[in-house]
C-alpha cells in the first residue's frame, strides 16, 4: 500500500480520533484522544449475532495457558475452526504493550467540534476526496444505486478512517486481537469474540492471518473493520467470490455501503439538519437515536432552518447540540444520521463524515444516482 508522506501527519491525527490507530507519530495536540472507537462496538440489535466470549477465556483470575485453551475450545465449538490452525497461528502472536497504552489513553480532551472540525475539514483532505471520487467515480456510483447511499458517503468514510485507503493501521491484526483478548480485561469479552470471528474469517476469506495489518483495536483495510463486521457486512462487490476489504476497491464500496444499509439508511432521505433555537426552547434530552418527531422537537423550541432539508412532521428526530467555532449549534439528526454513528458512536464524527461528504459533492457534481440525500 502507497504511503503518501505529506498526509501522514494529519491524517494519522484524524485516524486517531477517528479511532483508528496508526504508527504515525504521536499528534502535536497531545490532547487529542482517542479513545479507540470501541467504536465499532456491535449496536444493540446486533448483539446476538456477535456474542462475547465466554467467560473461561477472558477471566484473567485463570493462568493464560488455560485461557487459551478454552480459547481453542471455544473457537472450534463456536466457530468450526480447527484446534491445530488456532495454536499454531496463536504460537506467533505477541503480547503489545504499546497496544494497552494505546486503549488506555486518557479520555477525550478535544473540547469539541470546534477543535475536531478542522482535523477532517482541510482543503487537503477535502480535494483528497474530490481526486478520490473521480477516480472511482463509475464502481462508487453504481454501488449508490444498487444500495441508496450517496457515493460521497462512502468516500468520506474511507476519507476519514483511513485518508481514502493510504493508513490503515500497521499493528497485526493478530497481535491487536491478542494482546486485547488476553490482556485487557476490561474489554477482554468484545475482543476475545473478535479474535474468534478472525479465525472464522480467515478460513472463509483465505485470509492469512499472520501478516493481516490493522488498527491497534484489529479494524482492517479502508473502512476499518472488526472481523465480526467483516463478516457479517462484508459483500463481494465485484463477484470474484471473495470479500477483499483490504485492497479491492470494489468490495471495500459495496461493504462501506452494506453497512449503512444493514443499520437502517433510507435512500434519498436527508441526513442532518441545522436548527434554528427559539428565544424559550427548552433542553432537549435523549441520546444519538432519533426518538422525538419533528413536531415534539418544534414545540420544545427547534425547527430545520429555512433551506435546510427537512422530513415530515410525524417522523423522528435527534437533537444533536455541538461547541462549534461560533458557539453553539444545533442540529436535527435524522435516520440517516444515526447510522453514520453506527459506524462510530459519536455525533461529531457523523457530523464531521456528513460535512466532508458534502464538500466532496460540491466539488465533482451531482451524481445521477439518484441517491442525493433529500430536501
Ligand atoms: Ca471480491
Amino acid at each position: 500500500m502507497r504511503k503518501a508522506l505529506i498526509s501522514a501527519g494529519l491524517a494519522g491525527l484524524a485516524g486517531l480520533l477517528a479511532g483508528c490507530a496508526t504508527q504515525v507519530p504521536t499528534p502535536p495536540i497531545s490532547q487529542v484522544n482517542t479513545k479507540p472507537d470501541l467504536a465499532r462496538l456491535p449496536p444493540l440489535e446486533q448483539e446476538a449475532e456477535r456474542p462475547p466470549a465466554p467467560a473461561a477465556v477472558t477471566n484473567p483470575e485463570l493462568p493464560l495457558d488455560q485461557r487459551i485453551d478454552n480459547f481453542v475450545a471455544y473457537a472450534a465449538r463456536d466457530y468450526g475452526v480447527s484446534p491445530q490452525v488456532v495454536r499454531d497461528v496463536l504460537a506467533q502472536a505477541e503480547m503489545k504493550q504499546s497496544i494497552l497504552d494505546a486503549m488506555s489513553r486518557p479520555a477525550e480532551k478535544v473540547r469539541g467540534w470546534a477543535d475536531y472540525r478542522p482535523i477532517f475539514m482541510t482543503d487537503a483532505r477535502i480535494e483528497g476526496g474530490r481526486d478520490f471520487y473521480l477516480r472511482h467515480r463509475d464502481a462508487l456510483e453504481r454501488v449508490a444505486a444498487n444500495t441508496g447511499v450517496p457515493a460521497e458517503y462512502i468516500v468520506a468514510i474511507i476519507g476519514v478512517e483511513t485518508s481514502y485507503g493510504r493508513i490503515t493501521g500497521n499493528y497485526r491484526v493478530l497481535d491487536a486481537l491478542y494482546t486485547l483478548a488476553f490482556g485487557y480485561p476490561k474489554r477482554a469479552p468484545f475482543f476475545g469474540a473478535e479474535l474468534a470471528q478472525l479465525f472464522a474469517l480467515a478460513r472463509e476469506e483465505q485470509l492469512d492471518i499472520a501478516t493481516l495489518k490493522g488498527s491497534y483495536a484489529g479494524a482492517m483495510g479502508w473502512g476499518q473493520f472488526m472481523p465480526s463486521s467483516y463478516r457479517l457486512w462484508g459483500k463481494d462487490g465485484d463477484g470474484d467470490g471473495r470479500r477483499d476489504l483490504l485492497n479491492d476497491t470494489d468490495d471495500i464500496f459495496a461493504s462501506i455501503a452494506n453497512y449503512f444499509v444493514a443499520h437502517g439508511w433510507q435512500r434519498g432521505a436527508p441526513v442532518v439538519a441545522r436548527a434554528q433555537r427559539a428565544a424559550d426552547a427548552r433542553e432537549v434530552g435523549g441520546g444519538l437515536e432519533p426518538l422525538h418527531t419533528l413536531a415534539q422537537l418544534a414545540s420544545l423550541g427547534y425547527t430545520a432552518r429555512q433551506g435546510e432539508p427537512t422530513v415530515p412532521d410525524a417522523q423522528p428526530a435527534t437533537l444533536v447540540t455541538l461547541q462549534g467555532a461560533d458557539g453553539r449549534e444545533d442540529w436535527l439528526g435524522y435516520r440517516n444520521f444515526y447510522v453514520i454513528t453506527r459506524y462510530n458512536h459519536s455525533p461529531m464524527y457523523a457530523m464531521a463524515v456528513h460535512q466532508l461528504a458534502q464538500a466532496i459533492r460540491a466539488g465533482v457534481g451531482p451524481a445521477t444516482d439518484g441517491t442525493a440525500p433529500g430536501a
